[in-house]
Order: structure tokens, then C-alpha cells, then sequence
């Protein structure tokens, strides 16, 4: 019996896999793995377990009728055909949507996690793909923190290298005091990391802070977002107010004059039109602690202690990406800026702000930036780019017109969508008015290695190789290790690599040369690799040859010589250190915002009564806010079939935390399986009572593969309990157009009827 082990790179975590006759036997962390995570205990059952795609397939509709069968999607079942067939239908329609819509009628976004690995990395072979085909419509900016994105360049600077400059957790066990985690730091959340994970050390941080006596603040609807901490203060604030909390904050240091006068002037632009705003003189109404009080559920006390406590210590701020992925979610990140920047610590060693510590395992990390091999990317040569979360209206409204960041633009009309590496029935929000824009383009083409939703809802499935069936390279930024992946297992069923199948397709199309340079894919790995040499040594990192890399299969970097800190040069000399924002200094007024002329965005950190007060009126006949954070047991949707996932669920359903109060005025007990409705939509969960969630507020991981009692019926019941059935599909403002996956309201009932058995794990229904 043959039996190896080798390393396997997932975006939770780097795992000793040992195989046996092309199955998983065992799966085990790694040695310098300080906390690894349990997700990948999932792979064992999973990779060749009943929910993968084995064979192409093609919806029944689809085969007999074409594109004009398109209503027909995500209720028929499928025909399994060959490959010649499949790749055949997908090159005909490419060709015939190009010819009739041009390449703008291709939407190629595909937005998602696809799988860890510089090669196969999904999207990036399909952009290369389609751009190589002459291009495709885009999409831009994350579900994880579009408001953020779109709003920090005008503010602070860009967030995707703020990310990156994040002040090292070593510094802050030395010099931080007091930790305000807003949206708390939950371990969870902290096992993942785009690409790579080899060394979870949230836990060993936090614990470091403890120890020497720094203060954690916990503010957040839910108590144990802030569990590794036991003895950490709780500011249980109502859902969606942190905005106004934050502006409290900031008038009272000003009423109490401790904030920083000197960094304010010499670090900000924009104070007094902000202090105008905040002493009530735009709009009759001053943000006090009072104010902000009922508001946030807080009491103006507690407000009042909080900014005395902040201003007396050495204090990190730290805002969570849930908190902007809302309504008005650019404002709670502007207001943030605005209280660090009056607080004036933005640039000390263990004080200033932050953007999602513990979001995943990246922020302050002390690893190498390196981040590995690249694939080249290529030109699109099609400019029309959306909002990535605007997936639904765009199929919705072609031609239609909407605002963006200051400017006009309009949706194109897509007539065919190219999936590969994400899950839209995972991701995006009220999923039943997902389904009817789904049913718009004339062709959906799906590559998927599990039967999900979104590939039930397809009209070609190609069956694509996880990364345990192929070569690869694991790398990522500032996780300082670069692991060979090799192949463990054969392909599982008719399986192909995607950049196999886009091959296969580039030469039906006639640009195979282009597209592939010849290479097969270890040529690629090598070819990449030697591109990245220079981008290595930058860094100080001297590569070995790729042969004794592969050989080797591991390479761990050494980590940087002096510790990071966190925006020190802008705070050392702004004038040769100055923002990437128009005045190079932090703006608490922005005459760029402001120029838009956007009542939700006037221009300085900004709270929207008229929010709150639709969300109350709502509140009479949805009464419970809720919130869907990411999922302990998973990476979203994925392995959500797997062992870990599953042992985590309630009669088979995804579990919904409640507070006793909640629970017993509608007679549900431990245990319960309940309804949880809106006017979007209906799902089933099963309930876990706690008291570390505020009243009022409910709580579901995403990530529940989307079941429907029966797909023909419009709206039909969620068996399972995927929250996304129930969240708003609306931009977060304007400004930035991100989801609003927070903002969601419900009311719950106990379920008296017999429990559906769940489908979502087993393939469609397939015909001859
Ligand atoms: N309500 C609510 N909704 C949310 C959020 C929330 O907080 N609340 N969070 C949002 C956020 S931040 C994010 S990032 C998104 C995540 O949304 P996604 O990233 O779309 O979710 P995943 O489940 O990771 O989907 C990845 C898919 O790619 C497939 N895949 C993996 N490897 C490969 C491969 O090599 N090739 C191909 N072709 N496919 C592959 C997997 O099987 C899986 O189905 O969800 C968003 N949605
Ligand atoms: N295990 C695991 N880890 C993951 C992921 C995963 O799927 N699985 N996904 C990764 C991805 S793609 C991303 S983008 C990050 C996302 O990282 P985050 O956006 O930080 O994650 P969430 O879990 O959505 O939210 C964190 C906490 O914010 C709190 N919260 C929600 N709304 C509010 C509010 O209005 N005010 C306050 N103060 N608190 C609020 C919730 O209680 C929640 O537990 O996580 C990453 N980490
Ligand atoms: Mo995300």
C-alpha cells in the first residue's frame, strides 16, 4: 500500500496530508504551526467524497434549447456529457456573444477565494483567459471592505498597502496599553489568510498582551468576538451605531479639551469644518455623549469614561471590516481616522489605529513581504469595470445608471457570466433576487470542484482539480513561507486544472500560444519563479535554484530586522513623508467628497439619522438585527460539506446564537429549529441561546451551502440556513458600493413542521 506525505498549502493553513491509493488518509498540522487550524480536517471526507463534480455536465434546457431556456435555470437537472461536448458549447457561445455583444457582453469578475496556490489560482487564469479572448467586463474592490477601499484614498491613503504597514504585534506587547477592538479580535477569524497561513499567532499575541497588563476593550453586539481575552470590558453596542459612538468620542475629548492640538494642526487638514459638524452648528444637533447614547444603547457615561480612558493611555484603535461591509460603512472607518487623529497617537510604537487586526491572520504579522511568484496578468482591453457587489443590479438593469466614487457610470448588458474560483450563492446578498438577475444572460459557465449552488444554477459545469491533484507553489505576503505544493492524488474523476481546460479552449478560439506560451504548467511554476527573483532579492531573499526549492519543499524567509510600525514616517515628518491623499496629511474634511455632493457622504465622518429611523419603523414587524460574521468551522462556503463544518451544525442546520430573553418570548428553547424570515426571504436555523450576544440581536455564520425547498418556486424556503437569503442587496452608500451584508432585520419562529432533509450536499438530479 503506497503511502506518502507531502505539504498541502490552504488559505487556513499549511497540513502534513498523507495519502493512500488516491485517498486522503491523514491530515496533521505542521511543526511550526503555533495554533493550526481544524478546517483542514475537513479535506479527509471531502475531496472524493459525494459532492464532487466528476464529469462535465450541461442543464437538460440548456442542451435541447440553448440560451433561450435560460428560465430554466437552477430547477432542471443535468445531462453529463464529455469534455469535446462541453468545450465545444462553451466556445460557440463565447464566439457568439463576442460577435453579436462584443467582448464587454462577457462578464468575467468571478469574484471569490478560489483555492491557495500562485499558479492554479482560478481568477487569475480566467482574466488571463479572457483577455487573452479580447477582454471581458470586470469587477473591482471586495465584498470584505469595498466602503473601506473606496473611501480611505481620499482620507488616509489606500487600504490595500495600509494592510501591509500594519505596527507588528511584538511592538505592541511592548508599548500598547489599552486595545479597543471594535468589532472585537476573534480567533476565528484570524485561521485564514489569502493564499497562505503557516503560523497562526493571534493566540500567542494576545495572550503576550495580557500578560504584561495591556487593557482590552471589547466593543461589539457580541461578547466572545473578544473570547481570548477572559477578562476583557464589553461595550455591547447596538449593531450598526458605531458611527456615532465614534463621533461622541471625538466631542467630548474636544468638550474636555484632551485631544491633540498640535498633531491636529500639523497632521490633519479639515478640523473646524469637522468640529462644526460635531458641536451641532450644521445641523442643530450636537454628538454628544448623550446623543450617541441613545443611539448606541450605550449609556453617555460609559461614553465619557471611554474617552478619558483612550486619551490617558497609550491606545491602539483597532475597527473590524464587518463594521464597514453596512449602510454608511465609509463613514465608520472615516470616523475612526478622525477620532485617532485627534487622539494624535497615529504613528506610535503601541498606539494610533487599525484596520482589522484579526480579520485573517495578515495585520502585524513580523513575516516577510515577499509575497512569491506571480502569474503575469495581461491587458483587458474592455474598460467597464462595477462595484463587485453590484453583481445583481447590474444583470438587472442593463444599460442602467448609478453613481460611483464621483462618477456617472452604467451597467453593460451581460449576456454571458464566467465563473471560476468564487461562489455569487455564497457571497452575494438576498440571494432569491440573485436568482431572478441569474436568469438574465444568456449563458452561465461555471468551473467548480463541488456541486454548490452556484453550480446547480448553471447552464455548463466543468469539473476542475482541487489543489491536492496538481503541482503548485504556496505563497503569500507577510506569511514568510514559500512551500512546494506538490500533487498528492490523481485528478478525481474527469477532473482538469482550470488552466487545462482555458487551454483547451484558447485553441479551439485559436489563441493557444498566447494564452499558454508554450508551457505546461511545471514549466510555468519554474518560469514563475524565476520572475520573482528580483522582487525576492528587493527583500533581501536570495532564492535557491527552483529545483532544490522543489526538492527541499520548503523555504521559510527571514523575518524583517526592525519592527514595523505603523504610519511612524508620516507621523515623524509629514512634509517628506507626506499621505497618498490630495493634502498629503489625514483629512477630517475632504473637498474631494464633498465635490461629489452626496447627502450621505458631506464630506467629513458623517452619521445618517434617517438610517436608523427606517431600520426602527422596520424594527415593528422585524424586530431582531441580523448578523452574519464568518464561519469558525469553514472559509465561507467552502468545506462547508466536510467533517468540521457539519459536526458544528443543529439537526443539520447552520446554528443562530439568541439571547435567552429573545428565545423565550417566542417559546424556543436549546436546540430549537426555527424560521427566520424577512419580506426578502425564509431559512432554516438551529438555535444555540447565549448570553454573550446583546438582546435584540441575533447571530449566523455565512457559509451554509443555499438549499431551497423547492427551486421552482420563487422564494421558496432555505432548509439549511444561508443568512444571504435574508441581507439586503444595496450599496453601502454612493462612495463606495459595497455590500450591506451587515445591515439585515428578521423576525424568528418556532418550526412545528416536520424537519426537510437537507440536499444541498448531494449532486443534481441527472437525466440521459
Ligand atoms: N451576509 C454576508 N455575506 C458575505 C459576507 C458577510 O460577512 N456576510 N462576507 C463577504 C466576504 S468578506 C467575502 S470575501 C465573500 C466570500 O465569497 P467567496 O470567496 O465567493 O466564497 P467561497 O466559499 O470561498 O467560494 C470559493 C469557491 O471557489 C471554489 N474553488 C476553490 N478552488 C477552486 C479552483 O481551483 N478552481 C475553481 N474553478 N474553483 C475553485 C470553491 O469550491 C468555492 O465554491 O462572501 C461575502 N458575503
Ligand atoms: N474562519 C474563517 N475566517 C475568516 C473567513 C472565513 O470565512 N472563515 N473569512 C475571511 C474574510 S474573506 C474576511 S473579509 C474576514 C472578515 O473579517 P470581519 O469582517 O472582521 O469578520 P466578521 O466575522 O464578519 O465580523 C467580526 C465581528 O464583527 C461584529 N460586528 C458585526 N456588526 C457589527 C457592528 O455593527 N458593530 C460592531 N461593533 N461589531 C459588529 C460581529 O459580532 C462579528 O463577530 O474574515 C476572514 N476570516
Ligand atoms: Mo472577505
Amino acid at each position: 500500500m503506497k503511502s506518502e506525505h507531502q505539504l498541502a498549502v490552504m488559505h487556513w493553513g499549511t497540513y502534513q496530508v498523507t495519502t493512500r491509493e488516491g485517498n486522503i488518509a491523514a491530515v496533521e498540522p505542521v511543526a511550526w504551526d503555533r495554533n493550526p487550524s481544524r478546517i483542514g480536517q475537513s479535506l479527509t471526507d471531502s475531496v472524493t467524497g459525494a459532492s464532487r463534480i466528476r464529469r462535465p455536465a450541461v442543464r437538460q434546457g440548456y442542451l435541447q434549447h440553448g440560451p433561450a431556456s435560460r428560465e430554466g435555470r437552477g430547477k432542471e437537472p443535468f445531462v453529463e456529457v464529455s469534455w469535446e461536448v462541453a468545450l465545444n458549447l462553451v466556445a460557440r457561445e463565447l464566439k457568439s456573444v463576442k460577435a453579436q455583444g462584443g467582448n464587454e457582453a462577457i462578464f468575467g469578475g468571478s469574484y471569490g477565494w478560489a483555492s491557495a496556490g500562485r499558479f492554479h489560482h482560478a481568477q487569475s487564469q480566467l482574466h488571463r483567459f479572457l483577455k487573452g479572448f479580447g477582454g471581458y467586463t470586470a469587477s473591482t474592490n471586495t465584498y470584505s471592505s469595498a466602503a473601506g477601499e473606496r473611501v480611505l484614498p481620499h482620507i488616509l491613503g489606500p487600504l490595500s498597502p495600509l494592510h501591509h504597514q500594519h505596527t507588528h504585534w511584538s511592538v505592541l506587547a511592548e508599548y500598547c496599553q489599552c486595545f479597543v477592538a471594535i468589532g472585537g479580535l476573534p480567533l476565528r477569524n484570524a485561521q485564514v489568510n489569502g493564499g497562505a497561513a503557516n503560523d497562526h499567532a493571534l493566540k500567542y499575541w494576545l495572550e503576550k498582551l495580557h500578560s504584561r497588563g495591556v487593557e482590552f476593550i471589547n466593543i461589539s453586539p457580541v461578547k466572545n468576538d473578544l473570547s481570548a481575552i477572559s477578562d476583557a470590558s464589553w461595550l455591547a453596542i447596538k449593531p450598526g451605531t458605531d458611527t456615532a459612538l465614534l463621533l461622541a468620542l471625538c466631542h467630548t475629548l474636544i468638550a474636555e479639551d484632551r485631544y491633540d492640538r498640535a498633531f491636529v494642526a500639523s497632521h490633519t487638514v479639515g478640523f473646524e469644518t469637522f468640529k462644526s459638524y460635531l458641536l451641532g452648528e450644521v445641523d442643530g444637533s450636537a454628538k454628544t455623549a448623550q446623543w450617541a447614547a441613545a443611539i448606541t444603547g450605550l449609556s453617555a457615561q460609559q461614553i465619557i469614561d471611554l474617552a478619558r480612558t483612550l486619551s490617558g493611555k497609550r491606545t491602539m484603535i483597532n475597527i473590524s471590516w464587518s463594521i464597514q461591509r453596512a449602510r454608511q460603512g465609509e463613514q465608520a472607518y472615516w470616523a475612526t481616522v478622525a477620532l485617532t487623529a485627534l487622539l494624535g497617537q497615529i504613528g506610535t510604537a503601541g498606539g494610533g489605529l487599525a484596520f482589522g487586526y484579526a480579520c485573517t491572520n495578515l495585520a502585524g504579522a513580523d513575516r516577510a513581504a515577499f509575497s512569491g511568484p506571480r502569474l503575469p496578468a495581461g491587458k483587458n482591453q474592455v474598460s467597464t469595470v462595477i462595484p463587485v457587489a453590484r453583481l445583481a443590479d447590474m444583470l438587472l438593469n442593463p444599460g442602467g445608471e448609478y453613481q460611483f466614487d464621483g462618477q456617472q457610470c452604467h451597467y453593460p448588458d451581460i449576456r454571458l457570466v464566467y465563473w471560476a474560483g468564487g461562489n455569487a450563492f455564497h457571497h452575494h446578498q438576498d440571494i432569491n433576487r440573485l436568482i431572478d438577475a441569474w436568469r438574465r444572460p444568456e449563458t452561465v459557465v461555471v468551473h467548480e470542484q463541488y456541486w454548490t449552488a452556484q453550480a446547480k444554477h448553471a447552464d455548463i459545469v466543468l469539473p476542475v482539480t482541487t489543489s491536492l491533484e496538481r503541482n503548485d507553489i504556496g505563497s503569500a505576503s507577510h506569511d514568510g513561507f514559500m512551500i512546494a505544493m506538490r500533487q498528492h492524488i490523481p485528478p478525481v474523476g474527469e477532473a482538469r486544472d482550470d488552466y487545462a481546460i482555458f487551454c483547451q479552449l484558447a485553441q479551439k478560439l485559436g489563441f493557444y500560444d498566447k494564452f499558454s506560451e508554450g508551457r505546461s504548467p511545471e514549466q510555468w511554476l519554474e518560469q514563475m519563479y524565476e520572475d520573482a527573483r528580483p522582487r525576492a532579492a528587493a527583500e533581501n531573499i536570495e532564492l535557491p535554484a527552483f529545483a532544490d526549492f522543489w526538492q527541499q519543499g520548503k523555504l521559510e524567509f527571514n523575518r524583517p530586522a526592525t519592527p514595523q510600525i505603523f504610519l511612524a514616517d508620516f507621523r515623524a515628518d509629514p512634509q517628506r513623508f507626506p499621505l497618498a491623499t490630495p493634502s498629503g496629511k489625514i483629512e477630517l474634511f475632504s473637498q474631494t467628497v464633498a465635490s461629489f455632493d452626496y447627502a450621505e457622504c458631506p464630506g467629513y465622518p458623517y452619521w445618517d439619522a434617517g438610517i436608523q429611523q427606517q431600520q426602527q419603523s422596520l424594527a415593528r414587524q422585524w424586530p431582531l438585527h441580523l448578523l452574519s460574521s464568518q464561519p469558525r468551522t469553514r472559509l465561507h462556503s467552502q468545506y462547508d460539506q466536510g467533517s468540521v463544518s457539519r459536526a458544528s451544525k443543529i439537526h443539520g442546520r447552520e446554528p443562530l446564537w439568541m439571547h435567552p430573553n429573545d428565545a423565550a418570548s417566542r417559546s424556543i428553547t436549546e436546540g430549537s429549529i426555527v424560521r427566520v424570515f424577512n419580506q426578502r426571504g425564509a431559512i432554516l436555523a438551529g438555535v444555540h441561546l447565549s448570553t454573550d450576544i446583546l438582546p435584540g440581536v441575533v447571530q449566523m455564520s455565512t457559509g451554509a451551502w443555499y438549499d431551497p425547498l423547492d427551486p421552482t418556486v420563487p422564494g421558496s424556503l432555505d432548509k439549511h440556513g444561508n443568512p444571504n437569503v435574508l441581507t439586503e442587496d444595496r450599496g453601502s452608500s454612493r462612495l463606495g458600493q459595497g455590500c450591506s451584508a451587515q445591515t439585515c432585520q428578521v423576525e424568528i419562529e418556532r418550526w412545528q413542521q416536520p424537519l426537510p432533509e437537507i440536499t444541498a450536499f448531494n449532486p443534481p438530479l441527472f437525466v440521459e
